[in-house]
């Protein structure tokens, strides 16, 4: 159900072309470092040993904190926990962040960049989408509205959805599979494929690679959230199989 690239690098520089990226504190260009912020490429520790309950679902959290390389980027304190959740129905994923400052609230976007495998891109359709503005970054960033009531791929696609359905039905996922993507307090959603110019240029992607992946990603990044201090903010999205 998830996407890996057979270029992905795995050299903890790079991010991986691949899974489940975090992306924060800053979703895109980021005038303070890296695109997509540090969170994708940081060392995270492992807070809790993963655990197998009753049901076989295995849970892992992941743990970030603020370090002096973050803070010579971004001059916050912070501690970041990713839940991630392998259930044999799906996916869980979840990204809470606390504002560790003495008194400084800050503001962050943030996304999770799933990357679905597909047997033909072209043949996958996306709900809940419909009648939205979006930033369409292959067209100069112009903001239009989605005229169909489900989003398909058939070019190089790079749009941002405000204020999006908190589901949408993913088709043709996986072996044909249809996926549910349930998100809680993620405001937007993004959908991405490079296509065949993108997928050339990009040296940790196949060129043949465009076809068999599609992102859709759950995210707060038209606007920024913030966070006082002392207080902690908690996105999560579900993808589940409800189809074979
Ligand atoms: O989520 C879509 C996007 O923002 C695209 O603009 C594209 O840049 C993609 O992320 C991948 O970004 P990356 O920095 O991983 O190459």
């Amino acid at each position: 159900m998830i996407f890996v690239s057979k270029k992905s690098v795995f050299d903890n520089k790079k991010a991986i072309r691949g899974g489940i990226p975090v992306v924060f504190p800053c979703f895109g260009v980021w005038e303070l470092g890296p695109q997509h912020g540090f969170a994708r490429i940081s060392k995270w520790s492992l807070l809790e040993e993963p655990t197998k309950d009753s049901n076989g679902d295995v849970k892992a959290v992941f743990e970030l904190s603020d370090d002096d390389n973050t803070r010579s980027l971004w001059n916050n304190k912070f501690k970041l926990s990713y839940t991630v959740c392998v259930m044999s129905s799906g996916l869980f994923t979840e990204l809470s962040v606390n504002n560790l400052n003495d008194s400084e609230p800050f503001s962050f976007t943030w996304l999770l960049h799933t990357y679905f495998a597909v047997p033909d891109v072209t043949k996958c359709t996306i709900s809940g989408l419909s009648c939205l503005t979006y930033k369409d970054k292959v067209d100069e960033g112009k903001e239009k509205k989605e005229v169909n009531d489900l989003v398909t791929i058939s070019g190089f696609t790079d749009r941002v959805y405000k204020e999006a359905s908190e589901n949408h039905v993913i088709t043709n996922v996986a072996g044909g599979k249809t996926v549910l993507l349930k998100k809680s307090n993620f405001p937007d959603t993004v959908v991405w494929n490079p296509w065949i110019e993108k997928a050339k240029s990009m040296s940790d992607f196949g060129d043949d690679e465009y076809p068999y992946m599609v992102c859709v990603e759950a995210g707060y990044v038209a606007n920024s959230c913030t966070v006082n201090a002392g207080s902690s903010y908690t996105s999560s999205q579900t993808i589940d199989v409800v189809s074979k």
